[in-house]
C-alpha cells in the first residue's frame, strides 16, 4: 500500500481519541521498507510522527517520513516533532495537509527546510481533509464540528405515528451510527427522544469491540423533564443534562444518578444551544454528533449551527401524515431558503442509502 494511503489509515484509528488534538497517522520509511507507524495518541500522549520515529528507531536515519498532517513544531502538552524528525536523520518528508493551527501553519514546514530536509506538500489531501472537519472547526472557532444524523423511510419519516422507530434503517446502517458514535466527542438528543425512544446512546457495534471510550452523551431538556428511569443514566461514561430552567429537587436527583446539570437559558423558554457548544468547545470537545430528534434538528438548522448531514434512507414506505419526520418545527417560506447541501457523497449500506452533505453556510 502507498505509504500516504496507509498513513491516512492510520490516523483514522486515532479518531475519536484525540480530540481537540486532530488525527493524524505517519509512516517512516527506509530502503524501501516500512520501519515505523503511528497515530495520534490521546492529548498529553506522543504525535503520530513520535510514535513512528520511536518504532523506526535507528532505522529512521535516512528515511522518508509520511505524514498526513504538517509536522507541528511548537511546545504544547509535549514537545515539537520537527526536532525528533530532524535529530532523527530522516530525508524527506511528505505531508498531506498544513496544520490549520495558526501556531503551526507553515512554520512546521519552514523548520524542516531549514534543516535540510526536502519537503513535498498536498499528497492525498482530498483524502485525508474530512477527518480534519472537526479540528478544522474547533480550531478556527473554538467550537464543535456538529453532525446530524438521522435515518428515514423511502417517504421521509422516522417513525410511525404511534412513534416506533426500531428498526426503519438495517443493520449496515446501524453500526455505521455506533461507529459514527464511537468518533464522537459527545451525542446530543433532544428531550423528546430521550423519552419516546429510550435511547442509550453508548458505542456497542463498533469496529473495535468492546468500546473503550464512550462519548459524552447530553440531553437537551429544556425544562428539566428527564426521567430518572431513563436508560442513558446508568450507561458507563459521562451524561449533561442542558437545561432551560430546572427545580433544585430534580436537579440533584440527576446529579445523584451521576449526570451533569447545566443551566443554559435562551429565547423562549429553551436550551441557548449556541451558549451550549461554546461550552462545549471550551472543554476541548471537537465533534459532536446529533441523534434528534425533529424539533431540535430544525433549531440547529435555523441557527445554521449544523455542519454536515448523514440520512441513512431505508427502502420502507411508512405513510401517514402523522408520522414523524427528520425535521419538524416550521417550513421555509420560499423553496429558495431550503438549506442547501454541497459535497454531496453516497453510498450503499446494505439495502440502504447513505446520503452526506455539508449545508451551504449561506445566509438568505
Ligand atoms: C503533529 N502530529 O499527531 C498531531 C499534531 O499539545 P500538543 O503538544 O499535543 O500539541 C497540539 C497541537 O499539535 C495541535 O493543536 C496541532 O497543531 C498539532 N497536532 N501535530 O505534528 C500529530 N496531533
Ligand atoms: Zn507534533
Amino acid at each position: 500500500m502507498e505509504p500516504m494511503k496507509r498513513a491516512i489509515n492510520l490516523a483514522r484509528r486515532a479518531i475519536g481519541t484525540t480530540s481537540p488534538n486532530p488525527p493524524v497517522g505517519a509512516v517512516v520509511v527506509s530502503n524501501g521498507k516500512t520501519m515505523g507507524e503511528g497515530w495520534t495518541q490521546p492529548p498529553g500522549g506522543y504525535h503520530a510522527e513520535r510514535v513512528a520515529l520511536e518504532m523506526a528507531g535507528a532505522n529512521a536515519q535516512g528515511g522518508i517520513l509520511y505524514t498526513t498532517l504538517e509536522p507541528c513544531c511548537i511546545q504544547g502538552r509535549t514537545p515539537p516533532c520537527t526536532d525528533a524528525i530532524i535529530r532523527a536523520g530522516i530525508l524527506r518528508v511528505n505531508v498531506s495537509t498544513i496544520d490549520p493551527n495558526p501556531a503551526v501553519n507553515g512554520r512546521g514546514i519552514l523548520q524542516l527546510k531549514a534543516a535540510g530536509i526536502q519537503v513535498d506538500i498536498g499528497q492525498k489531501e482530498s483524502q485525508y481533509k474530512s477527518l480534519l472537519d472537526p479540528y478544522c472547526k474547533w480550531i478556527a472557532t473554538n467550537l464543535p464540528f456538529v453532525t446530524a444524523k438521522y435515518a428515514m423511510s423511502l417517504d421521509g419519516k422516522i417513525a410511525t405515528a404511534r412513534g416506533e422507530s426500531r428498526w426503519i434503517s438495517g443493520s449496515s446502517s446501524r453500526k455505521f451510527t455506533h461507529n459514527l458514535r464511537k468518533e464522537s466527542d459527545a451525542v446530543i438528543v433532544g428531550i423528546g427522544t430521550a423519552t419516546k425512544d429510550n435511547p442509550r446512546l453508548t458505542v456497542r457495534d463498533a469496529r473495535d469491540k468492546p468500546a473503550t471510550r464512550q462519548p459524552l452523551r447530553i440531553v437537551i431538556d429544556s425544562s428539566g423533564k428527564l426521567s430518572p428511569n431513563a436508560l442513558l443514566l446508568y450507561e458507563p461514561g459521562k451524561t449533561l443534562v442542558a437545561t432551560a430552567t430546572i427545580s433544585n429537587e430534580r436537579k440533584s436527583l440527576l446529579n445523584d444518578f451521576g449526570a451533569e446539570v447545566l443551566v443554559i437559558p435562551g429565547e423562549n423558554k429553551r436550551v441557548n444551544l449556541m451558549l451550549l457548544l461554546e461550552e462545549l468547545g471550551k472543554r476541548g470537545i471537537s465533534n459532536v454528533l446529533l441523534e434528534g430528534g425533529g424539533i431540535l434538528l430544525s433549531s440547529m438548522l435555523q441557527q445554521k449551527l449544523i455542519d454536515k448531514i448523514i440520512a441513512f434512507v431505508a427502502p420502507v414506505i411508512i405513510g401517514g401524515e402523522n408520522s414523524p419526520t427528520p425535521v419538524e418545527g416550521r417550513s421555509v417560506t420560499n423553496l429558495i431558503e431550503a438549506t442547501k447541501l454541497e459535497n454531496i457523497t453516497t453510498k450503499k449500506l446494505g439495502e440502504d442509502f447513505l446520503i452526506m452533505g455539508y449545508p451551504a453556510k449561506r445566509s438568505v
